[in-house]
């Protein structure tokens, strides 16, 4: 293909995207494009996949038959928002084990938040409240992603992520409401989940690798900035309601821009976190591999009862 029709179909690939039409897996895109997506949908899969594993850990422990129930229901959910993800990248043209084979080579990144252990049941509560709030303010603008089959997809995990940060939120007020103790152990949760979950929504817009074509082709729709913003200013209310105090000092409302203003964010920690050296980063990958290793007989007889299946179909017809 010449170079003029191949910039001719990208001048027409850009029209569409900005007049607000969904691009579908058929439809012609840049390589570019494919490519950008394919990287941050398999990411997006593999974080909440990984994500299972420090909610997990709890479910044995949950304090009672209700809240394990709840628990439960929430991790399985996690799993679930993991396949569509996954099944939405595959009508990129790249198979889920490409895409797990890139988890385990270390080449494809999951949240950082998610190599933060979960040390306490409050940290349930605030995984709840804080991580699946800063998922859910990042999701809320990828439904009108331009990509149909992950816009589609963020629609229903939106729906389920609503109720998992209520469900973490309940557990903070249910604490906070407790003795000395229980609040004490709430506020550390706090003090330990607000900074990584500030980092879930990258770098700052001006040094987003990323940001500035994704925008264009509106694989985003708002910037990394924007969005952490607006979970900081409906957090900050939210921990006021329940008495527990964000940790930072600098926090501060700022009248003239409508929203508050933070302190510095460690951005060394972030780095050291996504290159591989965060509190849990090796446990998490080596139980993935373990785990995958261990379901390989269930794929292989998925594998074989299809096989079967098409060759009794092809003998009867
Ligand atoms: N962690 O240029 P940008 C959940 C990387 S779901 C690790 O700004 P981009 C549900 C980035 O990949 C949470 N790496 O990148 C749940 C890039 O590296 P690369 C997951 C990060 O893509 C709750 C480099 O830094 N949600 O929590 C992070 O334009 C509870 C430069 O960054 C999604 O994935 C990070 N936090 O913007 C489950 C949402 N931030 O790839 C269980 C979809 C940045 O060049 C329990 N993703 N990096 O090697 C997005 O919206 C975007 O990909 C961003 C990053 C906003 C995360």
């Amino acid at each position: 293909m010449s170079e003029e029709v191949k910039s001719e179909q990208e001048v027409l690939f850009q029209k569409r995207i900005d007049a607000e039409e969904k691009i579908e897996p058929k439809d012609w895109m840049p390589e570019k494009y494919r490519q950008t997506l394919i990287r941050q949908m398999s990411q997006h899969a593999h974080s909440e996949v990984i994500g299972m594993q420090p909610e997990g850990n709890w479910l044995t422990r949950a304090p009672t038959l209700h809240r394990k129930c709840i628990l439960l229901a929430k991790v399985q959910d996690e799993g679930g928002h993991g396949l569509y993800l996954y099944s939405a990248a595959e009508t990129l043209g790249i198979s889920r084990d490409e895409l797990v084979k890139a988890l385990h080579d270390g080449v494809a990144k999951y949240a950082s938040i998610f190599n933060y252990p979960a040390l306490t049941w409050a940290d349930i509560g605030a995984i709840g409240w804080l991580v699946d709030g800063a998922a859910i303010v990042n999701q809320i603008s990828l439904q009108r992603t331009s990509y149909g089959p992950y816009a589609r997809s963020m629609v229903r995990i939106c729906k389920e992520e609503s109720f998992h940060q209520r469900q973490g939120y309940q557990i903070m007020v249910t604490l906070s409401q407790g003795s000395h103790e229980q609040k004490a152990m709430a506020q550390d949760a706090l003090d330990r989940f607000w900074w990584p979950s500030l980092m879930m929504f990258g770098p700052h817009d001006a040094e987003s690798a990323h940001s500035a074509q994704s925008m264009k082709w509106k694989i985003k729709r708002q910037s990394n900035d924007q969005l952490r913003q607006k979970f900081i200013d409906q957090s900050v209310k939210q921990a006021d309601v329940i008495g527990l105090k964000i940790p930072d000092p600098a926090l501060k409302w700022n009248a003239d821009r409508g929203h508050y203003d933070i302190g510095a964010i460690d951005w060394s920690e972030f780095a050291r976190v996504i290159k591989g050296d965060g509190p849990c980063n090796r446990q998490r990958l080596q139980h993935h591999n373990r785990v995958h290793a261990e379901g390989a007989w269930v794929r292989d007889a998925v594998a074989a009862y299809e096989a079967k299946h098409k060759q009794r179909s092809t003998r009867a017809a």
